[in-house]
């Protein structure tokens, strides 16, 4: 294994055990947010931020943790954000539900189901206009792709020519209504009528293939200026929104988990173990950062808000 590689799973098992603590958190209401966790999507997300430069911008939704820490974001600043404190990234304003970090290239997330597709396109196109050299990359689910603005988007990026790659994470589910169940189309039929090229990824446990699907169409967005889709296979281990499992309920089969986590690296690899008790600590630091910080006043409630 190659020091890439093992930083890369480090750096998804750091986002896991983020996760794990917030799960442990969640009971005591300390954080006033709704949460979707991103659990089981971890490894795909970093291995794709691998492949950006620090200028190049990011846009997701509201399963936001995992892309918010791949790109760089604060952990100290995530935690008071969740907590809804002064300290937070958006002063306590935006939850989990609404990370950013521009300073690392996380512009925004939102939970308007597919409203980000508008906002990379735009931020695409304003890089092409300033032949910066950037790229930017867009990160929903497959359930977005339903929406009227995810078309138009697809073709003014091909119409423009635009440096962006969407990324759809496929992980069979929007809420808990089953994909056969919601669409009619293929999302590489949908690309290549745009003529947009297409990646599809079926391991998202496996990094060089990720990486091996990734880098051309990355390459080629900031090189030559191309719009490009990236389909991952993945799942979700837990519930739509929440800390619990929702295996239990008749929409999924009880027995899928057993099979991703069986494969997943960040159980399955001892080796990273090594990497616990450091990664523990910094997000003990980031929880007590959180603690510590102040609610924001009563007159920041109207500040920053448009
Ligand atoms: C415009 C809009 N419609 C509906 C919703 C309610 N909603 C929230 S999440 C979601 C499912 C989205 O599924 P997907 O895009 O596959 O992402 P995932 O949650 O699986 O990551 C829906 C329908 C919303 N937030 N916004």
């Amino acid at each position: 294994m190659t020091v890439s590689h093992k930083n890369m799973l480090r750096d998804a098992l750091r986002i896991r055990m983020v996760e794990e603590k917030i799960i442990e958190l969640y009971p005591s209401d300390v954080i006033q947010s709704p949460v979707h966790l991103s659990i089981g999507q971890e490894l795909h997300t970093v291995a794709l931020m691998s492949l950006l430069q620090t200028t190049d911008r990011v846009f997701t939704t509201y399963r936001s943790h995992a892309a918010y820490l791949a790109k760089g974001g604060d952990l100290n600043l995530m935690f008071a954000e969740l907590y809804g404190k002064q300290t937070g990234i958006a002063k306590g304003k935006a939850g989990s539900m609404h990370l950013c970090h521009p300073s690392t290239g996380l512009m925004g997330s939102s939970a308007i189901v597919g409203a980000v597709f508008s906002h990379a396109t735009g931020a695409a196109y304003a890089d092409k206009l300033k032949k910066n050299g950037d790229i930017v990359l867009c990160l929903t689910g497959e359930g977005a792709t339903e929406e009227g603005t995810f078309h138009e988007c697809l073709n003014f990026s091909a119409l423009k020519q635009l440096p962006l790659v969407y990324v759809i994470e496929n992980n069979g589910l929007a809420i808990n209504i089953p994909l056969e169940c919601r669409q009619s189309y293929r999302l590489e039929a949908l690309a290549r009528a745009y003529q947009i090229p297409y990646a599809h990824i079926e391991d998202s446990f496996n990094i060089d293939t990720i990486i091996a699907a990734a880098r051309p169409l990355i390459e080629q967005a900031r090189s030559a200026s191309k719009p490009a889709v990236i389909e991952i296979a993945t799942y979700r281990y837990k519930e739509h929104v929440g800390v619990s499992c929702d295996h239990n309920r008749k929409h999924r089969d009880a027995s899928a988990i057993t099979m991703w986590e069986k494969r997943d690296p960040l159980i399955v690899d001892r080796d990273l173990d090594a990497y616990r008790d450091e990664i523990t600590a910094e997000i003990l630091e980031a929880v007590c950062f959180a603690e510590k910080s102040e609610f924001p006043d009563h007159d920041e409630l109207l500040k920053d808000v448009y």
